[in-house]
């Protein structure tokens, strides 16, 4: 994973402090960096840094032999590498690592100091002093290979190197700068979004304290109908009432037929005791009349009685006065109206009940006339309706208006609430440095990589696309911030995450994984002027890890790496 040479020594040059250069060219044994000027003033004797009990001739200085323990004697060979702390920071080729700044002058020395006139002076490990190896990624000038072991003769190239690294460092500053500016962007962007909640917030709470009067009042105007509703439906149920106009119309109307069919019923019996008179006349007639008085007129009028005599059935009048009775029978006369309606609840029930107390033949017509009358009064909002299901529901319509006038302020109150909710919880939700990843939330930016393509959008979710086709899979959802140390190269156009302490973005339970995992993916972010993902890798069935760029970690000031991502603990790095 090292960079490129020249990209590597570039690299270096920018962990190079200031005060380092200034003290370019004055006069130090060889490979001893300014900082470490002061221990090497002694013209006749020098002390070990580290254990200062040791002192020795100035002779012994850069002989190619360890004395000190911390090999500060030989600043300028490779006589000490065994000891130096340098040899596994380089281990993994950054050359980064060889920053000053981070080692512990009383301790030991970082390694051979090149002045790199030209470019930036840089320290190269003790181990690749004399190594017969030119070391231009650290070690522009050649100074490294002073020895010329091997005939090795390394040219000073930092004249072009310099070059080079300040060509690329404008570019690289540019971008950097540029990447800056968006994430201040972001930022105020970010601010807006958050204020714009706090706004909404606002609104809906004047929103939601009128909708809970509303629902108050609405509560109170039903509670008000009931109460009206009930108040009718009592005075209706004695006299006075719409259902008291009706019951009396019924009461005179049956009234009327009991009357009638009573006279009626009196007459027909007179009828009949006179044809039952008539009938024994005429049969004595035919019994006692003499035949042998040839008299055609006689004759004919007792051969019609015969016939009508042979015709009469008994069983009609039976049938009718069966009739006549059921409808005459004595709980009718008798019917007490104040009974169903002391029974009744309400005029509804009234109205069903009426029926039940009259006789089979009457019930239909009454039924029927009732149902046209209840139909009406429904209509007319005097009596209780049905439901959607086509119940019948004991409530008046002016009752189920205001219940239905309550449920919508109810609605009402109940959404806003739940919209407030969902505002708080994300004001109290975790965005990142300076709340910037707010303004990013939902933005997706996608990359090809073998048989997928790769899905991040930030805040939300990771996805794999199988570019021949086929399903789409999850592979997490936002879980929340962490950070993840990295040691990463950086390319020459800057891209890449390089080494430190960085942001990453963690998305769990995704789709689950046969035989493994829900799938989980950590994006680990690294400064970049646009959002970019740069790499994908699976490091374990099913756990993926997205190298991502984005101005959102460019922090002004908060910056880590060789590209200036924000840091989670905010230190700095010079550039
Ligand atoms: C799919 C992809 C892979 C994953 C396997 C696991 O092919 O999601 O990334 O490793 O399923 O079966």
């Amino acid at each position: 994973m090292r960079s490129t040479s020249i990209e590597a020594l570039l690299l270096l040059g920018s962990a190079i402090a200031p005060a380092a250069r200034a003290a370019e060219g004055s006069s130090r044994p060889r490979g001893v960096g300014p900082e470490f000027a002061k221990y090497y003033k002694d013209p006749a004797q020098f002390a070990c840094i580290s254990h200062p009990s040791i002192v020795l001739p100035v002779s012994r200085l850069n002989d190619d032999y360890c004395d000190c323990p911390d090999g500060s004697d030989e600043p300028g060979t490779s006589a000490c590498a065994y000891l130096s702390p340098l040899s596994p920071r380089t281990a993994g080729g950054v050359a980064l690592s060889a920053d000053p700044s981070s080692a512990d002058p009383n301790t030991t020395l970082p390694g051979f100091y090149c002045k790199n006139k030209g470019h930036i002076p840089a320290y190269v490990p003790f181990v690749s002093v004399n190594d017969g190896v030119c070391d231009y990624e650290l070690c522009c000038d050649g100074s490294d290979e002073w020895e010329g072991v091997g005939g090795v003769k390394c040219a000073d190239r930092c004249k072009e190197i310099g070059a080079e690294w300040r060509k690329h460092d404008e570019a690289r500053q540019k971008s950097l700068n540029a990447a800056r500016v968006k994430r201040k962007e972001l930022v105020a962007e970010a601010a807006r979004m958050k204020k714009e909640v706090e706004d909404r917030l606002q609104t809906l709470a004047t929103e939601l304290e009128g909708h809970r009067i509303k629902a108050e009042n609405m509560e109170k105007e039903l509670q008000e109908v009931e109460a009206q509703e009930k108040a009718r439906i009592a005075k209706g149920g004695k006299k006075g009432g719409k259902f008291a106009v009706l019951a009396g119309l019924a009461k005179q109307r049956i009234d009327e037929l009991i009357e009638a069919l009573t006279r009626v019923r009196g007459e027909r019996d007179a009828s009949r005791e006179k044809v039952k008179e008539l009938e024994a006349i005429l049969s004595r007639f035919s019994e006692e009349y003499n035949p042998n008085f040839n008299d055609e007129g006689v004759k004919r009028a007792v051969n019609s009685w015969l016939d009508y005599a042979a015709s009469k059935t008994a069983e009609d009048n039976a049938a009718q006065d069966r009739d006549l009775d059921e409808f005459l029978k004595p709980e009718i006369e008798g019917l007490n109206w104040d009974d169903f309606e002391r029974d009744a609840e309400s005029d509804v029930d009234v109205l069903y009940s009426i029926t039940a107390y009259l006789p089979a033949p009457l019930r239909s017509f009454v039924d029927a006339q009732l149902r046209s009358l209840r139909a009406f009064l429904i209509d007319n909002g005097v009596l209780p309706g049905q439901d959607a299901d086509g119940d019948s529901v004991s409530e008046t319509k002016a009752v189920q208006e205001a219940r239905d006038r309550l449920h919508a302020a109810e609605r009402d109150r109940d959404n806003g609430q739940k919209e407030i909710e969902k505002h708080s919880s994300d004001l109290t939700t975790d965005y990142g440095p300076d709340g910037v990843f707010r303004a990013l939330k939902s933005r997706c930016t996608s990359v090809d990589s073998g048989e997928y393509e790769y899905e991040h959008c930030f805040l939300s979710k990771t996805m794999q696309k199988p570019k021949k086709g086929g399903a789409h899979v999850n592979m997490g959802n936002f879980a929340g911030f962490t950070t993840v140390t990295v040691d990463e190269d950086v390319g020459p156009d800057g891209r890449g995450l390089g080494s430190g302490e960085r942001w990453a973005i963690k998305y769990e339970n995704g789709q689950h994984c046969w035989n493994g995992p829900n799938r989980m993916t950590t994006v680990i972010l690294g400064c970049a002027e646009n959002d970019e993902i740069w790499k994908v890798r699976e490091e374990e069935k099913c756990v993926y890890r997205m190298e991502v760029g984005t101005p959102a970690v460019c922090g002004p000031g908060a910056v880590g790496g060789a590209n200036g991502s924000a840091k989670k603990d905010g230190n700095k790095d010079e550039l």
